[in-house]
Order: structure tokens, then C-alpha cells, then sequence
């Protein structure tokens, strides 16, 4: 019988493929892009943090700077702008900050309707967010990594780019979308040394729901009640798997849910009070 040592040292404490890159986040003004952006920065990325709220990227860059010895860059670009997008990419280009790593992460879901009763400026915000923002993001950044041979694009997908739900469809809609780019530009980059991954996550307790809700918080609060969703963290750690993979490993898609989730629809709450 071979022997062990009591503790096998984590692979990620072995090897960290992340130090010194540069890791461009969007959406990293809360919830699972801030975790990221947090996560990267400890592990000695220069990170690009791109958010609409100045104030939380200010703060939170500070707060990096503190305690972490990474470069921290931030950039206050709304997602849906195209030329706003160009002009992010030109300025970072120019000033030598190309990403290495662009985690498309921005996004959101706006109502919990009927589709036949839906609002459709909640669906082209959705849409205008999820889905093109997304794609000026790829298009934006990805020719560099081709020039240069290297790089990485993970997608923020959701299961419900696997399963829709009711009162969802068109949410659903744009992460089925996601799933879709996700599976065309890997094949569009076959033959290079640029992976494209998607991280497609269950339920993870954010601002997401309250966003969902218009800042109905004490409704959002009911959607994570009677189980243990997951934290960002989690999300950021998945993220950190797949970016730290060796080169020869492109983690295509990983899913995670919470223990006490099984699908969009099947999810084991405790009753309040047992
Ligand atoms: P949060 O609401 O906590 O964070 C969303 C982030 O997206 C914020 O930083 C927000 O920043 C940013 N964002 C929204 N609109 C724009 C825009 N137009 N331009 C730039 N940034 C924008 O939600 P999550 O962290 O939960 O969501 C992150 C991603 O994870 C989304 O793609 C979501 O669909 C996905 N997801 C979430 C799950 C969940 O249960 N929470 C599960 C599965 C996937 P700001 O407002 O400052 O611009
Ligand atoms: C977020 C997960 O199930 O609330 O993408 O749509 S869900």
C-alpha cells in the first residue's frame, strides 16, 4: 500500500497560472463579478474591473490596493454601449493592458412574468445586457489573443442557459443564447491557443434578484430562503479552476448548483422555523 502524507497540498497552492496576467471582469461592481475580481487580485492578476457604478469600483479598488499587491485598473463602461466598448479597448491597447483573461460576466435578469405579459424594455435591457454586451465584449478583445496566440474568454452562462422556467423564458432566453456563443466562438477559434469556457451557475444569493425584483429587496430575500444558495465566492472559485487549468486543458463547461438544488425548478427548501 502506497503512503500519504496527512495533507496533500491543493493543486492550486502547486501551481498558479494567474499571477501576473491580466484579467479583464465585467459586471465587477457586485455579486460574482466583485468576488472575481477580488479572487484574481489575490492571486496576483492585474485586473481590469468594468462596472456603471464609479463609486463601488472606486471602492473596491482601494480596497485591493490595500491588501493585495495587485494592479488594480478601473473602468466605468456600460456593457451595452458599443462605442463605449471600442473606446475601453483602444484605451487599454494603448496603455499596454490588453486582457489575457476576459471574464464576461455583466448581466442580469429584469422580471418574473408571463411571457405573454412581460415587459419588453425589461426584455431589451435583458437582451441589450446578457447577449450583445457580451458579444462587444468578444469582439472588442478576442483579435488580440488571436494575434497573439494566447488567451482565455470564460462566459458567465446560468442553468437557465440549460433549462428555462416559467416566468423566464425571455432571462432564459438570453443564457441559452450565452450557451450558443460559448459553443460557436470555441469552434470559430479551433486551432489556436485561445480556450473559451462557460461557468453556469444555479442559484448564488446576490444583488441579482433584487435587480430582478426593481429593488423589491425583501421579495429577492424569499428566492434564497429555507436552503444554502451559493455565494459568489464559490462562483469565483469555479471561475478560478478554469482560468488555472494548464494550457492544454479547455474546462469547456462547468455547472454548479447549490447541494439543495437539482434543476431550475427542483429545489429543497426547509420549512421556516424546522
Ligand atoms: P449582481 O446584480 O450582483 O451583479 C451584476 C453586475 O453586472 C453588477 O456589477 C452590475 O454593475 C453589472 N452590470 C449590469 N448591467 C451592466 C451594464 N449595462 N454595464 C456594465 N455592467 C453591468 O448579479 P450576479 O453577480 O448574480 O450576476 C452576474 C452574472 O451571473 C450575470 O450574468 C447573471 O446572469 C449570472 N448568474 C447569476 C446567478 C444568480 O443566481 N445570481 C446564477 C447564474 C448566473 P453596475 O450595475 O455597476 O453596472
Ligand atoms: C440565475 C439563476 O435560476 O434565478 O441565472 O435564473 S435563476
Amino acid at each position: 500500500m502506497p503512503t500519504f502524507p496527512d495533507s496533500l497540498p491543493a493543486i492550486s497552492d502547486i501551481m498558479n497560472r494567474i499571477e501576473g496576467r491580466t484579467v479583464l471582469v465585467t459586471g465587477a461592481t457586485a455579486g460574482i463579478g466583485e468576488a472575481c475580481g477580488r479572487r484574481f487580485a489575490r492571486e496576483g492578476a492585474r485586473v481590469l474591473l468594468v462596472g456603471r457604478r464609479t463609486e463601488r469600483l472606486d471602492a473596491l479598488a482601494t480596497e485591493l490596493a490595500d491588501t493585495d499587491a495587485a494592479e488594480v485598473h478601473t473602468f466605468a463602461v456600460d456593457v451595452r454601449d458599443r462605442g463605449a466598448v471600442e473606446a475601453l479597448r483602444d484605451d487599454v491597447a494603448a496603455r499596454d493592458l490588453l486582457p489575457d483573461v476576459l471574464v464576461n460576466n455583466a448581466g442580469k435578469a429584469l422580471g418574473l412574468e408571463l411571457l405573454h405579459e412581460g415587459d419588453p424594455d425589461d426584455w431589451d435591457e435583458m437582451i441589450d445586457t446578457n447577449v450583445k454586451g457580451l458579444l462587444y465584449f468578444t469582439r472588442a478583445f478576442v483579435p488580440a489573443m488571436v494575434e497573439r496566440d494566447f488567451g482565455h474568454v470564460v462566459n458567465i452562462g446560468s442553468t437557465a442557459g440549460r433549462w428555462s422556467y416559467p416566468k423566464g423564458a425571455v432571462y432564459a432566453g438570453t443564457k441559452f443564447s450565452v450557451k450558443a456563443i460559448t459553443e460557436g466562438l470555441n469552434m470559430d477559434l479551433v486551432g489556436t491557443k485561445v480556450r473559451v469556457s462557460s461557468v453556469d451557475p444555479g442559484l448564488v444569493e446576490t444583488e441579482f434578484s433584487e435587480v430582478r425584483f426593481h429593488g423589491d429587496r425583501a421579495r429577492a430575500r424569499t428566492v434564497y430562503q429555507g436552503y444554502e444558495p451559493l455565494r459568489a465566492e464559490d462562483v469565483a472559485d469555479a471561475v478560478h479552476y478554469v482560468v488555472n487549468a494548464p494550457p492544454h486543458v479547455d474546462v469547456f463547461n462547468l455547472t454548479l448548483l447549490p447541494t439543495a438544488q437539482r434543476h431550475s425548478m427542483v429545489v429543497h427548501r426547509e420549512e421556516s422555523g424546522s
